[in-house]
């Protein structure tokens, strides 16, 4: 290619891709009333940098082609850092290695650009594979702590390559761009993926939410969501997981596993919960959302349920890499109660939805519970048709009049 070609490919790339970046995004209309969905994704693999995929140099080059892929762009935390949200998405590479890279939008729905280079998240040892899904906690010890999966090959089946391990990574930071890495927390589950970190100290402790497992993916061999307090973050030891706070249950959108999200948020009334929850059927897996409040002064203690699930994928949000999941470990709230959910669909985009602590406070305080039983929810569903009908407001909706 002369350099008159590459120069011309290399213009209509840089236009490409900044047209993407700018792009507004649009709320869909006529949401539900809890949260507002968006139009776009607010990241992809096309958002990602182009130096780094390409290498723009002509002689090394002489094509443009790009030279290290990006295959998606998902699974992202997210914190409010200097008057911006900054999402800290999962990069997944061609290669099926994942890093963390941060990103920032004034607004938290558009315009989210990568910071110029991405995390370089020390290692635990030679044997870690991969990172992926940081779960950020500002805590009240003044660090940001970053909570992800350490995924290694288990050493007891050197002959079986898919045979892994999740351990449960730690690192802290500052500024997002320095990260200490800790030795990662120690349970006596064999598995340990989507655990988080409770933001204040309980009894003078650090306090975890964990996710005991016995195989590394296989629904139905985790118990569910745990709690456990250990007293030093810095070598990370829980020596009893025993107590499940949200355990799996039979014919619930927690059937397989569950595991929770980002970390919770402190309201007037109690920690709001964001968590995924899996079942199995006969097309796979099923990855949705939920919501819980669990009680101020001892959170391991779940208040209010709502029954079924708070989002669960739609429309492009249901085909990807692995598909018919949404995934989130990232929120923000800003000042003003404005919430922003940032959560990953089938492994491979992040979009945002927003809400305000209010709405998600009511849905979660004033949403019927799990009946439990078929005939016990559709009598709850009985109760409120009955109620509605008295009411002025559904007279044209309703066939007898
Ligand atoms: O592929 C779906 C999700 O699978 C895992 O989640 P869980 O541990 O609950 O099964 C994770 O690998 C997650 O990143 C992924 O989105």
């Amino acid at each position: 290619m002369d350099i008159q070609a590459f120069d011309k490919r290399c213009k209509e790339l840089v236009d490409a891709h900044e047209a993407l970046i700018v792009r507004k995004n649009q709320k869909q209309p006529l949401g539900n009333g809890v949260f507002d969905r968006y139009v776009y994704p607010v990241l992809t693999a096309d958002h990602t940098p182009l130096f780094w995929r390409y290498d723009f140099d002509p002689k090394t080059n002489p094509y443009l082609i790009e030279r290290m892929g990006i295959n998606s762009v998902f699974n992202a935390g997210a914190i409010e850092w200097e008057g911006k949200c900054c999402v800290v998405a999962r990069v997944e590479s061609c290669h099926r290695k994942s890093f963390f890279a941060v990103t920032e939008s004034a607004n938290g729905i558009d315009n989210f650009r990568f910071w110029d280079r991405p995390i370089v998240m020390p290692e635990a040892s030679e044997e870690e594979m991969n990172v992926y899904d940081i779960r950020l906690t500002r805590h009240e010890d003044g660090w940001i702590y970053g909570t992800f999966c350490a995924e290694r090959h288990d050493p007891a089946q050197p002959d079986n390559p898919p045979a892994a391990l999740a351990r449960a990574g730690i690192a802290r930071t500052r500024d997002l761009k320095t990260w200490e890495r800790l030795p990662d927390l120690k349970t006596p589950s064999a598995q340990q993926r989507n655990y988080v970190l409770h933001p204040e100290f309980v009894d003078g402790k650090y306090a975890f939410y964990t996710r005991p497992m016995r195989e590394f993916k296989a629904a139905g061999c985790s118990t569910g969501i745990g709690w456990a307090l250990c007293d030093d973050v810095t070598n990370a030891v829980i020596e009893d997981e025993s107590l499940i706070i949200d355990p799996c249950r039979y014919h619930t959108i927690v059937e397989g596993k569950n595991g929770q999200g980002p970390s919770p948020i402190k309201t007037d009334n109690g920690w709001l919960h964001l968590a995924h929850g899996v079942w199995e059927n006969a097309d796979g897996l099923r990855y949705i959302l939920y919501m819980f409040l669990s009680d101020l002064h001892e959170p391991w203690r779940i208040t209010h349920r709502p029954a079924g699930y708070f989002m669960a994928p739609r429309g492009m949000e249901r085909v990807g890499d692995v598909s018919d999941v949404l995934f989130a470990n990232g929120w923000i709230v800003r000042e003003n109660g404005d919430v922003f959910i940032y959560y990953g669909s089938s492994d491979t985009r992040v979009h945002v939805a927003t809400s305000t602590i209010d709405r998600l406070l009511d849905y979660v305080l004033h949403t019927p519970p799990d009946g439990g039983r078929a005939f016990a929810c559709v009598r709850q569903r009985c109760e409120l048709i009955e109620k509605n009908l008295a009411n002025p407001h559904c007279k044209s909706m309703a066939m007898e009049s």
